[in-house]
């Protein structure tokens, strides 16, 4: 292969998002890529590329070797200077056990490449509405900001632009392969059970999110909730002898919390009142606490972060109100993939009943936490493979049907729910059962929905009342 790079090749394991950024950067610095993915046909994003095998550009050189077999992989590896697996292999995978000792990831490669302050956030539920808010906040600040990682930019794609600041979300598959990341500020939101189809365990799923503060040192600061043990424990470890500094968000003194119905700083100032925020739901409460920590310790000051609460209006796919018929709320809530961000949902709704729709691929999680939610279920329609499973964990407790599409699903729990109720699609599970992406899977509720609404507008009783309700998706 071409390239003026002295040592082997660096072998890109994941042809995705990833492999097709780290790929491009790996070129740009004239180094030997080989990339190699499982999908005989992976996907696009790669392979928009368009590079026959043996394609050589300028710089450095690309070979793509597609669905290889073991031995050809122990052969790829050995002849690797480094080995770069994208975050969505899991841990089982044969190429984490053959690399290990030459792996780096993505986000290791952008971090060292990153001059500048580096804020990384992780947490099982709440990353991407928090790395939203902080980098809004910062920006009303005067900062020029990227919000990278996870959320959806690949944090290497931003190493050449003209930043102050950037914004990472990190997934536990991300911080798997990251040593030291030493982030100048490292936020870590909550710990709950979450994808045990990937780690081992949950031991390995705690210690890939521990790495969010490995190389932390002086003049780093450690930005925790103080009403999580697992995260507090975690911190109170980073910053015992490393220098760091400890910033809580939550109930302790000292820290950015709630009083009533006022968000106070720690020196004991009102910022806003929680009535203001697009919603006041348990953990939009959270997410502002622990975004206001993050951002005024990375420098915003409180009439930028203010500014940015009073002009955030939610992400999509997170309880967000589809519409209202006839008395009854459809809410999109497909991006809670796991039961505790579902129950979470449910808390939130106060005085309305719910009638959930909920399944897809279980990613390895005990259902049966929905169990808490009793007191606010209705009935609950099962979707997707693992249907069965939301049924063994909730037929004893409410009627639960299963439906066969989202089509059905909809139409099911609307027959369930009457005025005053709210049907609301969180489903605890992953969605690459029937779709691509949580995304595609709320959107389809969202068309479910709405040509139910239609429905009831072009129906038989025209009087019937129709709210419609904008919003994204
Ligand atoms: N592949 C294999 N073998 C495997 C698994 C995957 O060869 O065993 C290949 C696939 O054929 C495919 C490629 O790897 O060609 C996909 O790579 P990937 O799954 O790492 O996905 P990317 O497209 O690189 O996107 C990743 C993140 N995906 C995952 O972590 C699963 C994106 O997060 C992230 O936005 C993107 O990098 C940029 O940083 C998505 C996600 O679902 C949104 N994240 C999880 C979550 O939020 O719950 C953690």
């Amino acid at each position: 292969m071409a390239g003026n790079h002295t040592g082997g090749y660096v072998l890109v394991f994941g042809a995705g998002v990833t492999g097709r950024a780290v790929v491009d950067m790996l070129l740009s610095e004239g180094q030997d890529v080989v990339v190699a993915d499982d999908s005989a046909v992976p996907r696009r994003a790669v392979f928009e590329l368009n590079m026959p095998d043996g394609y050589a550009r300028p710089g450095g050189g690309i070979r793509i070797v597609r669905a290889p077999r073991n031995r050809t992989l122990e052969r790829l590896v050995a002849g690797a200077d480094r080995v770069v697996v994208s975050p969505g292999v899991p841990r089982s995978h044969p190429i984490h056990r053959m690399a290990a000792g030459k792996l780096t990831s993505e986000v290791g490669l952008a971090r060292a490449r990153l001059q500048i302050p580096f804020v990384g956030i992780t947490g099982t539920n709440g990353k991407t509405t928090v790395v939203t808010l902080v980098a809004s906040m910062l920006e009303k600040s005067h900062f020029r900001v990227a919000a990278a990682g996870n959320i959806g930019l690949p944090l290497i794609s931003v190493i050449h632009r003209s930043i102050d600041v950037v914004v990472a979300e990190l997934s536990s598959f991300q911080l798997a392969t990251t040593s030291d990341l030493a982030p100048t500020i490292g936020a870590w939101l909550n710990f709950q059970p979450d994808h045990l189809d990937w780690h081992t365990d949950m031991k390995d799923y705690r210690l890939s999110k521990t790495r969010i503060w490995e190389g932390v040192g002086p003049g780093c600061k450690v930005v925790a909730n103080w009403n999580d043990e697992v995260v507090m424990e975690a911190a109170r470890q980073a910053t015992g002898t490393t220098g760091a500094e400890l910033v809580a968000w939550g109930d302790g003194d000292g820290s950015w919390h709630r009083e009533g119905d006022l968000i106070i700083s720690p020196d004991g100032d009102t910022l806003v009142s929680i009535r203001t925020l697009y919603r006041s739901m348990p953990h939009d409460v959270d997410n502002a606490l622990a975004a206001l920590a993050v951002a005024t310790s990375a420098g915003a000051n409180l009439d930028g972060c203010a500014e940015a609460l009073a002009g955030f209006n939610g992400l999509p796919h997170r309880v967000e109100l589809v519409a209202d018929i006839q008395g009854v709320r459809y809410l999109d809530d497909s991006k809670s993939t796991t039961p505790s961000s579902t129950a979470a949902a449910l808390a939130g709704m106060e005085d309305s009943s719910a009638v959930l729709i909920a399944g897809g691929r279980n990613k390895g999680l005990d259902l049966g936490t929905l169990r808490s939610c009793a007191d606010t279920l209705k009935a609950v329609v099962a979707i997707g493979e693992d249907a069965h499973e939301v049924m063994a964990a909730l037929e004893t407790l409410c009627p639960v049907k299963v439906a066969g599409s989202m089509d059905e699903a909809v139409a099911l729990a609307t027959g369930f729910a009457d005025r005053g109720d709210s049907v609301i699609l969180s489903p605890a599970c992953a969605s690459y059962d029937w779709y691509g992406s949580y995304a595609s899977r709320g959107d389809d509720f969202r068309r479910c929905v709405l040509e139910l609404q239609g429905t009831h507008v072009f129906g038989e009783d025209p009087n019937r009342g129709v709210t419609n309700v904008p919003g994204g998706g």
